[in-house]
């Protein structure tokens, strides 16, 4: 070890503890940025990285032998100075945010710019919905390249518990056709629906940092989705998940009938499409609806006050 490094060493150990220190005396509690100050920061790395990169999108078009499907960013450098920028594939969106979303008292909703790009549809036809269980390989990178966090293999996630511009990305993909379970252990599908998403920080992890995500960083998705589990009842209550979001803002997390009679009796607080009696009456969601032989649902109204049964307490 130089010396330069034992100074490095000592200096980083050093900054640890003296933050912590002043996280435990809360000396300096940053209050989080707003969304109109992070959101031009965030489009304009973002706009500068997809004028400047480009995805290996010739392999997919002709894929050569033993190709991964695997979706590579590099630079327009060199040899790739000539490739399609990803600014002229990518397809956008705007996403309206909230300030409430994330608990800033600012009162203000902010325009946010939504990038994707669909390099395998997915020969399924069929979409997940935001509130899907679903199948999924990923990798997940900051703008610069680095990559954070990538699955091995194919694994399950419901995509309520997964970050916005996350669950949008999938949103967009349809499954793939048929599964095939290889020797080494690992799963492929035919066909499976392949995507590259780019979205701001508000549509991640904000200003909450996520293990080695820093706050305010712009994030990149590469996702494959294999299968999903279509109307997906989290709960088990017999209603799915996506018609437990009542508001119908494509958000499960802020739809909760009974969120004060949670916090009055110190309940945890769960959202509709969590909570299996969602209006805390001790009789169960499913005893409350009617499920027909077809599979539809009927929402009694017992005291036709126009609130369904499951969401009424008298
Ligand atoms: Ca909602
Ligand atoms: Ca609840
Ligand atoms: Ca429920
Ligand atoms: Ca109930």
């Amino acid at each position: 070890m130089s010396k330069n490094t034992i100074f490095l060493c000592a200096f980083v150990l050093l900054t640890v503890i003296s933050c912590k220190k002043n996280e435990i005396l809360g000396v300096e509690l940053v209050p989080p940025l707003t969304l109109s100050e992070v959101e031009p920061t965030n489009a304009e790395d973002i706009s500068a990285f997809l004028e400047t990169h480009f995805y290996n999108y010739e392999s997919f078009q002709t894929p050569p032998d033993g190709f991964d499907f695997k979706v590579r960013v590099d630079t327009l450098a060199g040899d790739n100075a000539n490739k399609t920028p990803l600014s002229q594939m990518m397809q956008s969106e705007t996403i309206a945010i909230d300030s409430d979303y994330y608990g800033l008292d600012t009162k203000e909703v902010v325009n946010h710019t939504y990038y994707y790009l669909v390099v395998r549809e997915g020969g399924s036809g069929i979409s997940p919905t935001v509130a899907d269980s679903t199948l999924i390989k990923y990798e997940g990178s900051f703008l610069n390249g680095k990559s954070f966090d990538a699955s091995a293999s194919f694994l399950w996630q419901y995509l309520p518990f997964t970050i916005r511009g996350y669950q949008l990305g999938v949103n967009k993909l349809k499954a793939g056709l048929n599964v095939e379970n290889h020797p080494d252990g690992t799963t492929t599908f035919t066909d499976s629906g392949i995507g590259l998403f780019v979205f701001p920080s508000a549509l991640g992890y904000y200003n909450s940092s996520s293990g080695v995500i820093p706050a305010y960083t712009p994030l990149i998705f590469s996702i494959e989705l294999g299968k999903f589990v279509v109307d997906t009842d989290y709960d088990n209550d017999g209603i799915p998940s996506i018609l437990e979001d009542l508001n119908g803002d494509g958000i499960l997390g802020n739809d909760n009938t009974d969120a004060d009679e949670e916090a009055s009796s110190f309940q945890q607080a769960l959202a509709n499409h969590a909570d299996s009696d969602d209006d805390n009456d001790g009789i169960p969601t499913r005893e409350e609806i009617v499920i027909n032989a077809n599979g539809s649902i009927t929402f009694t109204d017992s005291d036709g006050d126009g609130i369904p049964d499951y969401l009424d307490k008298d």
